[in-house]
């Protein structure tokens, strides 16, 4: 099926904003899920991601299990790598690093999680991945040995949305990075939404409901926060 992804189009069509929170099964421990679920139904967030860079083979799949045993809020995996799979998710961004020039993450990674994929029920969407400059050397950067775009290069970061579109990508991830001191600035997410069709998600330093809200009116149709929702800012 594809209900995460229709879901997805159906509300950006009609402006229906979505939040996703995101949990690193490496930062969270399996026992304090029920008290984490109740802070994400408080914050009325329509989407779990799960994902982070460095989990153990395993330890995703629990994690995940857990969480369904809890909570009927979607969880789509948003993976560091090719190991973070689980069938227990409703749905895999598949991502491809299309801001770096490093082949591992642009499609050796992809190719090592197939046999994980390739007999799972997981619904899996293509979904382009653009690191943004968010002024911190943040995990992702160090992992993919990439350079992030600088925000001020306006036509390089819509340049690569739209090539993510040609391509065939559904969705499109503008990542400032984990724990970003800058997150993705509102006329940069204006700009990559005016030039493309299909849905934006957002994510990377945002850390109060004030700059949940400016991704929103920016054009952002998903907006992801994970450190501020770990610390109890949100
Ligand atoms: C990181 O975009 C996500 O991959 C979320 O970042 O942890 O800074 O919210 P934060």
């Amino acid at each position: 099926t594809n209900a995460i992804l229709t879901h997805i189009q159906k509300a950006s069509k009609k402006g229906e904003k979505i939040l996703a929170v995101l949990l690193d099964p490496d930062k969270s421990s399996v026992q304090e899920i029920p008290s984490i679920l109740k802070r994400i139904e408080k914050l009325n967030a329509h989407f779990i991601f799960v994902g982070g860079s460095f989990v153990e083979n395993g330890t995703t799949d629990l994690f995940v299990k857990k969480l369904k045993n809890y909570t009927e809020i979607p969880i789509v995996l948003f993976p560091g790598d090719y190991s973070q799979v689980s069938n227990s998710a409703d749905a895999l961004l598949f991502l491809s690093l299309l801001s770096g020039r490093n082949p591992e993450y642009l499609i050796e990674q992809q190719i090592k999680a197939v046999p994980y994929l390739i007999n799972s029920s997981l619904e899996i969407i293509p979904t382009g991945y653009i690191l943004i400059d968010g002024g911190t050397h943040s995990s992702v950067l160090k992992i993919s040995n990439t350079t992030p775009i600088s925000q001020k290069n306006t036509e390089l970061v819509i340049a690569t949305a739209v090539a993510g579109m040609y391509k065939g990508k559904q969705l499109i991830y503008l990542e400032a990075g984990s724990g970003a001191k800058n997150p993705v600035n509102s006329t940069l997410i204006k700009k990559v939404k005016h030039q493309i069709s299909i849905p934006l998600i957002v994510g990377g330093g945002i850390k109060s409901i004030q700059q949940i809200k400016m991704a929103f009116n920016s054009g952002a149709d998903i907006v992801v926060v994970g450190n501020a929702f770990e610390d109890n800012l949100l």
